[in-house]
């Protein structure tokens, strides 16, 4: 498969994408009953993939019990839990790299509760201590991939996502998906006027449903800090940083395209699907390399941030049009 990063440096799929990495993916989703996922299959079937030791030795000191994990980000190093929890983008807590986990104290993750409404037959309120039931956690190492042009590879705790909308019953009319993180100002006293809050964004329908769309409430087998958007955030290992929303208070499913903060702020700068794109420059900047936290040199983006089995959700879009 040809997998066009630019015209004139079209890049097998095979380069970007080791073999075995990508045997790993297929047996995982097969192991899920996912391949081709849709509202009434969304199951959470039990997988027997074996942790490596270094991910057991890590997770042993976390608090959180896991069912299984799954390395996909190509046995890549995960960034270390000092970097992953102290250099962070979540402007409540300030624009500035380091606010977040200096300022993000405030944020009372519990009681916590996720209210889950429109174009669905079940909508309804649900406390983050049930939800925390629902499902095994499982961890998916992902490489994360921020518009700014810096990268990390974190072993996110939590769930798929797609099950978990799929509880709610959305009608045939649910085409979208938004989240809206928590706006308060008692808790997020250092929330500017850098967004117009609160923070938003969405998913079409079909890109939520797809098997890795995750939702986490921790990572390196610990709860969630404060600052990496305690107590559920979205994980989206193919799309732009910004659109992981944080702290996660609201799901609306909506017929028509919501309003996403990013895209409503910079249209030219920031689309509705933010997928990883090193074809597609930044107007400010390229998006053909990026840095690693930690590593001194750039390295190539990859289509999709390494995840070339979303493409089928874009077949029919110009991605260099609907960025
Ligand atoms: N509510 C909210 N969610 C947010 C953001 C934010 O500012 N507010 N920043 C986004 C951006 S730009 C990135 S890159 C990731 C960063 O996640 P991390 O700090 O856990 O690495 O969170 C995303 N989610
Ligand atoms: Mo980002």
């Amino acid at each position: 498969m040809l997998i066009r990063t630019s015209p004139q440096h079209p890049v097998r799929s095979s380069e970007i994408t080791p073999e075995g990495i990508y045997a790993d993916r297929r047996r995982f989703l097969a192991q899920l009953g996912m391949g081709a996922i849709g509202l009434a299959t969304a199951g959470c079937g039990k997988a027997g993939e074996t942790a490596s030791p270094s991910l057991q030795a890590v997770a042993a000191a976390g608090d959180l019990k896991l069912d299984r994990k799954t390395d996909m980000a190509g046995k890549e190093t995960p960034t270390p839990y000092d970097s992953v929890t102290h250099y962070n983008n979540y402007y409540e807590f300030g624009t500035d790299k380091s606010e977040p986990a200096q300022f993000a104290g405030t944020l009372r993750p519990r009681p916590w509760t996720v209210e889950v409404a429109g174009e669905c037959e079940a909508p309804g309120r649900i406390d983050i201590a049930d939800l925390l039931k629902l499902y095994p956690l499982e961890e998916r190492v992902y490489r994360h991939r921020c518009v700014e042009g810096w990268s990390i590879v974190v072993p996110w705790d939590g769930f798929a996502l797609g099950p978990f909308l799929a509880r709610f019953k959305p009608t045939s009319k649910a085409k979208f998906v938004a989240f809206t993180t928590l706006y308060d100002r008692k808790q997020m006293p250092e929330a500017g006027g850098a967004l117009p809050w609160p923070y938003r964004e969405a998913l079409r329908i079909d890109e939520a449903m797809h098997p890795l769309a995750f939702l986490s409430v921790g990572l390196y087998g610990k709860t969630l800090p404060n600052q990496n958007g305690a107590p559920l955030r979205l994980t989206l290992p193919w799309k732009y940083g910004f659109k992981s929303i944080k702290a996660i208070v609201r799901i609306e499913f909506s017929e028509s395209a919501p309003q996403t903060t990013w895209s409503a702020v910079a249209p030219d700068e920031y689309g509705f699907y933010a997928n990883v794109n090193p074809g597609v420059d930044h107007p400010r900047w390229s998006q053909k390399t990026e840095r690693r936290l930690g590593e001194l040199f750039k390295r190539p983006t990859l289509m999709f941030n390494g995840y070339p089995e979303v493409a089928s959700l874009y077949s029919n879009l110009d991605l260099r049009t609907y960025f």
